[in-house]
């Protein structure tokens, strides 16, 4: 199989992890996950953002210096990720000398090419979005994306000749219809260039928390000059081309909105400038907001550190986990459509995880456990070779692998959830529970022994837990990780003569 280069954004130190960079995180991991299984060699990078304004600002208010702040802010990114069983295989932070190094020669290559040029920026700037605004983008002369107030600027800085790749950004995009998902967000990108592009300050001297600037001291690069770059440095820019030229530029940068213009004007024309290929892919989802919902009390404080008022921003991961377990909220982050914005609550946690896990698969796990205990001595049957779950567990595979394809983690859970609803449907159809123990319980146990292994490789990305478990519970070796898709998935692998335990109930019914 192929190699499959995947990246979530970089987080701002500035804070601690949230549910909306978990939402980008476990979407990313299961499709990571997902090109495991399916035998490709995966490289799935994830890190934390660490200098600028903001870091700065927020190590200042916590009466620490920046290294320090970054270290434990980082650190906090790397507990929340192992807490929701996040693979990734490499965690890059901005403050590494290999990353250092791969800005100054990044952008040594930029200046050397000539679009690097000297001047004075004058402008209004936002901390909180480390970006720039005029005049006219200001609402009611505040940043037009946080409502606070914004900071005139004005210092001798280093410029990146933006203003020069329309042409060739346009000509990107037209020879790479699919490089910008989905094609709402490819039209915002088109028109912000159309729009036409203006130079970028790229430097400051006011501020001392970034990379220097490698030939003019005193200036570092702005942060975000500096972020981008990190995807290519993970793969060895500039010191092992080697290992660069296998994994760029075929790489699918996994980004909300909010930083759409970077990934898919900024970026594209830095690489370009640096004389390297643009990024194969970026796919541009949507926000995890809270619905017009009334949050009641004990809602707000199982959901929020801060109760007065409550963003998806104020939620830790953590107080979800802790009150779910850490795949049902794995799953309910997948489970909505990546792309559109998607409305969160608690009652829609509740309600998924009644409907789906404790109804559709913990129902199907425990009854299979209990009615081969009690008619095949606990002894799983092998599967019939012409059961009508052989036709459905071919069509969710295929509509599963289809969906991973797409970066539809949702449509591949739905046809996953339609072999679920098959096998169930078998059972209350046929009623083993009834009949006196013999070859046509065997076939119907059998067959929904096998579905359910088939379950289980399809879900084991979103929800890698739960599918070792079922898998143990079966009696099968191993662990569904070690097994290849689509050949292990193939109807008939349920060998039979397998002891099947019933455990614990895996998703017991909530009652709030
Ligand atoms: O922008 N819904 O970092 P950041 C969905 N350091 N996704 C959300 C979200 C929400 N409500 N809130 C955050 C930065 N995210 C830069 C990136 S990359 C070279 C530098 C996710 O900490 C989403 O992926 O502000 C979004 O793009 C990202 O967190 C922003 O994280």
């Amino acid at each position: 199989m192929g190699r499959f280069f995947l990246t979530t954004p970089i987080y701002y130190v500035n804070d601690a992890p949230h549910l909306g960079h978990a939402y980008t995180t476990v979407n990313a991991d299961a499709i990571a996950r997902w090109h495991r299984l399916v035998g490709d060699d995966v490289f799935f990078l994830t890190g934390t953002d660490e200098h600028g304004a903001k870091v700065a600002e927020s190590a200042e208010e916590h009466g620490m210096d920046p290294k320090s702040w970054a270290d434990q802010t980082s650190a906090r990114f790397v507990e929340a990720w192992r807490g929701l069983d996040i693979s990734f295989d490499d965690y890059i932070r901005t403050t590494e000398p290999r990353h250092h190094a791969a800005v100054q020669a990044f952008l040594g290559r930029v200046y050397e090419n000539g679009f690097i040029e000297k001047g004075i920026y004058e402008g209004l700037y936002c901390v909180r979005c480390e970006d720039y605004y005029t005049e006219e983008q200001l609402v009611g002369g505040n940043c037009p994306m946080h409502g606070t107030p914004v900071t005139h600027m004005e210092e001798e800085n280093y410029f990146f000749k933006l203003d020069e790749f329309e042409d060739r950004l346009l000509e990107w995009y037209e020879a790479n219809p699919d490089a910008v998902q989905p094609p709402t967000k490819r039209n915002e990108a088109l028109g912000i260039i159309k729009g036409g592009l203006r130079p970028i300050s790229i430097t400051r001297t006011s501020l001392r928390w970034g990379v220097p600037v490698p030939w003019d001291e005193g200036h570092v690069f702005y942060v975000w000059y500096d972020a981008l770059i990190n995807y290519i440095t993970a793969v060895g820019y500039g010191v092992d081309e080697e290992r660069c030229a296998q994994w760029w530029p075929v790489v699918h940068h996994l980004i909300a909105k909010d930083i759409l213009r970077f990934h898919t004007v900024w970026w594209p024309a830095m690489c370009m400038a640096a004389g390297v290929d643009p990024p194969a892919n970026i796919f541009v989802h949507g926000y995890l907001l809270f619905g017009g919902e009334k949050l009641s009390k004990t809602m707000l404080q199982r959901l929020a550190r801060s109760a007065d008022e409550v963003n998806i921003t104020d939620v830790a991961p953590a107080v979800l986990t802790d009150d779910f377990g850490v795949d049902p909220i794995r799953y309910h982050l997948l489970r909505s459509p990546l792309g559109p914005d998607n409305d969160f609550s608690y009652d829609g946690i509740v309600s998924r995880y009644n409907a789906d896990l404790a109804n559709n698969l913990g129902n199907l796990v425990a009854r299979l456990a209990t009615v081969v205990g009690s008619k095949c001595g606990g002894v799983g049957p092998a599967p019939a070779v012409d059961s009508p779950l052989a036709a459905a567990a071919a069509a969710a595979v295929s509509a599963a692998t289809d969906a991973w394809a797409r970066f539809a983690p949702h449509d591949a859970m739905a046809a996953t959830w339609g072999l679920i609803g098959a096998a169930n449907a078998l059972l209350e159809a046929t009623e083993p529970w009834k009949s006196e123990p013999g070859p046509e319980v065997d076939a119907v146990l059998g067959s929904a022994l096998e579905a359910l292994r088939i379950v289980t490789l399809l879900v084991s990305p979103a929800m890698p837990e739960t599918a070792r478990e079922i898998w143990g519970r079966v009696g099968l070796a191993g662990s569904p990780d070690e097994c290849r898709l689509p050949g292990d998935a193939a109807w008939g692998g349920y060998p039979g003569g397998l002891s099947v335990t019933r455990g614990a109930p895996m998703f017991p019914r909530r009652k709030d």
